[in-house]
């Protein structure tokens, strides 16, 4: 489905997990030797294992059988366990609202000519669990212009998929379906905005939100809408589903922020699948440097 140069195909597409972490790792340790001799081995040496330590690759396991996908079932382990519902059955992506170019595509249509490239990004969910996945995915930049969105397109709405068969989760009303997840068209068309299909190189399983879903990694994680069907540009902000299910615990912005706290808890420190001692929330999740310019001006405690 997708094509690629030789040269665009990364090293995790063609090599297991378990020998790419490994890989990784000696590529770290021999970019980290080079930096030995430049700046000195203090400075080399502690910046090395910072970077090391925060952006290591939570193992593929983890990723793949902790999640929140309540349509697949509620609670971590659920979702694993209801995988297969979702691939290799046809899939559509709608696209409607104010654009020129409107019209239900075939998921091989709807990627046509796009080549995935791999991002390593810090997920943290609003719950303070976090983890660095190594997703394979385009640049939903690269990607909405086909539609030809329209000067009232201000927003950009995602639908899930709205089956009970072949989600149980939706026979039950932990949540009004379908799932439906916005972003301002400035937020979805920054760089860094992803629609996935994969990670590890590998096509995504039902519980990661088979067969495309978002990824906005300095949003919190419930921003990040599994198993899309539709997208439509809006001229107002679209009714979000946590937001309209507990208005004053998530906001649509939901932008990873230590210094606003969720009414419930802090957000001050999260843990990182895997550790065992919490570590520091990161402001937009560690991306502030990159998108901090879309919210110059706002009030962040009011616009959570
Ligand atoms: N449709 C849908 N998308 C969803 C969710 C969901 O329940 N349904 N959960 C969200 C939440 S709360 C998080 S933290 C991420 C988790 O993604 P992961 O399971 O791939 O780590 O998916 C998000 N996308
Ligand atoms: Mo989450």
């Amino acid at each position: 489905m997708l094509i690629k140069k030789p040269t665009d195909i990364a090293p995790s597409e063609i090599t297991p997990p378990e020998l790419y972490a490994r890989r990784r790792e000696f590529l770290k340790s021999t970019a980290a030797l080079g930096a030995v001799a430049l700046l000195g081995p203090l400075i080399a040496s502690r910046t090395a294992r910072a970077a090391e330590d925060d952006l290591k690759l939570t193992p593929y396991k983890d990723i793949t059988s902790y999640n929140n996908f309540v349509e697949l079932g509620s609670g971590k382990t659920a979702p694993a366990r209801a995988n297969g519902n979702l691939r290799a059955k046809p899939w559509s992506v709608a696209v409607a609202g104010h654009c020129e170019k409107p019209g239900v595509y075939s998921l091989e249509d709807f990627l046509a000519g796009q080549m995935a490239e791999e991002r390593i990004y810090r997920l943290r969910c609003v719950e303070t669990w976090s983890m660095v996945i190594p997703w394979l995915g385009i640049p939903l930049n690269k990607i909405l212009p086909r539609f030809k969105p329209t000067a009232d397109a201000k927003y950009v709405e995602f639908t899930t998929l709205l089956d009970p068969e072949r989600m149980p989760g939706q026979q039950s009303r932990a949540l009004k379906w379908p799932y439906v997840e916005g972003l301002r068209i400035d937020e979805a068309m920054h760089p860094l905005t992803l629609l996935a299909t994969g990670l590890y190189g590998k096509d995504l399983l039902d519980q990661n939100g088979a067969p495309l879903r978002l990824v906005v990694p300095w949003k919190y994680g419930f921003k990040s809408i599994k198993s899309i069907v539709k997208i439509n540009f809006t001229d107002s902000p679209p009714r979000t589903t946590w937001n309209l299910e507990v208005p004053d615990e998530y906001g649509f912005y939901a932008n990873v922020n230590p210094n606003v706290d969720h009414p419930r808890w802090s957000q001050k420190k999260e843990r990182r699948i895997g550790d065992f001692f919490r570590r520091d929330t990161l402001i937009f999740n560690g991306y502030a440097e990159q998108v901090a310019g879309l919210y110059k001006g706002m009030d962040l405690k009011k616009n959570f």
